[in-house]
This record gives structure tokens, C-alpha cells and sequence, in this order.
């Protein structure tokens, strides 16, 4: 993946592609009869992540991944990432890039916080938060992560308790 930031171009590689589709979060959204609803017609793509491991491996080293969330809504609950803790207690840098969304922070006690995520906006990503990704725009929100490479992924405390917010369309 190549980034340049002036002129705005990404060339993405699909060898380094995850996709994650509805069918693969189904417990992750509050509405069961709209996820159901929604996979009997089609199963849409929700996000889309490009990582890059780092040349050289071991502690100290870092990595970075590029995430793509497509805009919508299941049940009113807007596109997000599943969400997960780092194993290794450490932080982590998200650059905004596209489009417009909200970066969901939880503390091992529950505590809640929302960080803007947006053009040019660093966001920081305290060591020991569960974090999740939200689109709360009418296009592709598209952000850089950066982390260190062997911080590793704990997705199951978030898939089993969840987190204690959720990011709704507005009614009006
Ligand atoms: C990795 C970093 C991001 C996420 C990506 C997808 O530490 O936080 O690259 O992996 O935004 O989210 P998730 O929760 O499916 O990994
Ligand atoms: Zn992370």
C-alpha cells in the first residue's frame, strides 16, 4: 500500500485485503430482526481492512493497516468495526483520511469515550481501551492505523460484552 498524503492517492493491495461482511458480525448489532431482514436479500460489505506487517518482526517494531467502512446502517446502528483490546497493553494512532466517523473508546471498567474521526485529524488510542470504528457519514469513512506489531488482537471480550455505547442515525 502506498500512501501520499498530497496528492490524496491510495493504491491498495488486494493480497493484503480482510473483508468483513454483515454475515460475519450478525451478534454485533442491537436490531436481530433487521440483521436477519437484511441477509435474506444480500450480504453487505461493512468494512474492509489492508495491513501491512512491518519488515522486521518482534517487539519494538510497528505495523499499519488501512480500514475502509462502507456508509450505512443496520436498524438505525451506523457501520462499524467489530472492535477489540490490544493483548499487549499498547496505543495506537488512527489518521483520518476520508469521510467522517466517530472512534468509540472503552476502559476495562466500562467508561466510555467518542473521538472525532476526520480528515487530517490524528487520533490517539490509549493503551488498555477497546476501540471501534463507526461511520457516521453519507460516504466511505477511510482512516490509517498504526500499532505496534505485536500488540496483538483480543476481539472476544468485545464480542462477548459488547460495548456499553452505540453510535445510532439520527432521527429527526
Ligand atoms: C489495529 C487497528 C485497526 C483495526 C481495523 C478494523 O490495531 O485498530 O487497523 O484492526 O480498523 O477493526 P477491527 O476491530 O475489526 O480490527
Ligand atoms: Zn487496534
Amino acid at each position: 500500500m502506498d500512501l501520499d498524503l498530497r496528492n490524496f492517492s491510495l493504491h491498495l493491495d488486494e493480497n493484503q485485503r480482510t473483508v468483513r461482511r454483515l454475515s460475519d458480525m450478525k451478534g454485533f448489532y442491537a436490531d436481530q430482526e433487521a440483521v436477519a431482514q437484511i441477509l435474506k436479500e444480500s450480504d453487505p460489505v461493512i468494512y474492509e481492512v489492508y495491513a501491512c506487517e512491518s519488515e522486521e518482526e518482534g517487539p519494538g517494531n510497528l505495523s499499519y493497516a488501512l480500514t475502509v467502512i462502507n456508509p450505512g446502517d443496520v436498524g438505525g446502528e451506523y457501520y462499524m468495526t467489530k472492535g477489540h483490546f490490544h493483548h499487549k497493553p499498547s496505543a495506537e494512532l488512527y489518521l483520518g483520511l476520508e469521510g467522517e466517523g466517530i472512534l468509540l473508546l472503552q476502559d476495562r471498567e466500562g467508561n466510555t469515550r467518542r473521538i472525532p474521526l476526520l480528515p487530517g485529524r490524528v487520533s490517539y488510542v490509549p493503551a488498555n481501551y477497546a476501540h471501534r470504528s463507526i461511520n457516521t457519514g453519507r460516504s466511505q469513512l477511510r482512516f490509517l492505523a498504526i500499532y505496534q506489531s505485536d500488540s496483538g488482537h483480543d476481539y472476544g471480550t468485545i464480542e462477548k460484552e459488547g460495548f456499553r455505547e452505540r453510535i445510532l442515525v439520527q432521527k429527526n
